[in-house]
């Protein structure tokens, strides 16, 4: 059985929900931040990082990206990725690794970027570039969902559009700002939050309502 390392809120979402979209047995590990920070989870996530996913054998895999294309690729027939070879499925890869590369880090650069400045004044200078950049990324999803639309991958919903969705939780400003700014990101944002499937998990993480504060 899967194993999912999860924190409430956190990027660890993204493949919560498609393992409950998906409908595969897993164990979900709730941790604190406390938690993922010890050195002990280091084991698993070696730099300390969720998501985390447990494989039947006992190994665990990192990376929120690889992560959920391993799951919709393993179990194809729930349709949340398209099929494997087509050029939908290259497309839909692409907007998982450009949104895990790009959108993810700038997002955590917003967050904190003292790993690579020293003092207060330099990270709240980088913080506020970084969410400048993010905004700038976020318009590039929007930009494709204006074009494509209603989803990453037109009329199908995808694994992608829950990915993007979790990026928007702890967005900066705040979430609230980002839905305003991208009304299409905003609308694939209230079909996720109203697909019957997910509304447990979506409680469990206290993500049913929009937030107006940045994330802290
Ligand atoms: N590249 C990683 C980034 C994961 C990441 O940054 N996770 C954050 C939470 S959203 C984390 O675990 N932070 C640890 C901390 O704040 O101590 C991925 O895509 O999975």
């Amino acid at each position: 059985m899967y194993k999912l390392y999860n924190v409430k809120r956190w990027g660890s979402i993204g493949a919560h929900l498609v393992l409950e979209e998906l409908g595969v047995p897993y164990q979900n590990v709730w941790l604190t931040p406390e938690q993922v920070r010890a050195p002990e989870f280091r084991e698993i996530s070696p730099l300390g990082l969720i998501p985390a996913l447990g494989l039947p054998d006992g190994r665990a895999i990192t990376e929120s990206a690889a992560i959920v294309a391993f799951l919709t690729d393993t179990h194809r027939d729930t349709g949340l990725a398209p099929p494997i070879g087509s050029d939908d499925h290259a497309v839909y890869l692409s907007h998982l690794v450009f949104m895990a590369t790009n959108l993810y880090t700038y997002i955590d650069f917003a967050f904190d970027c003292r790993r690579l400045v020293d003092g207060e004044e330099q990270n709240a200078l980088s913080r506020r570039k970084a969410e400048q950049y993010s905004l700038t990324l976020f318009d590039i999803m929007e930009g494709k969902l204006a074009a494509d639309g209603p989803f990453l991958l037109g009329d199908n919903f995808s694994a992608a559009d829950i990915y993007l969705f979790m990026l928007t939780l702890w967005a900066h400003p705040s979430e609230e700002a980002v839905l305003e700014r991208c009304p299409n990101i905003a609308r694939v944002a209230a079909h996720i939050r109203a697909r019957p499937r997910l509304k447990a998990a979506l409680e469990a993480h206290g993500a049913l309502e929009i937030r107006a504060d940045a994330a802290a």
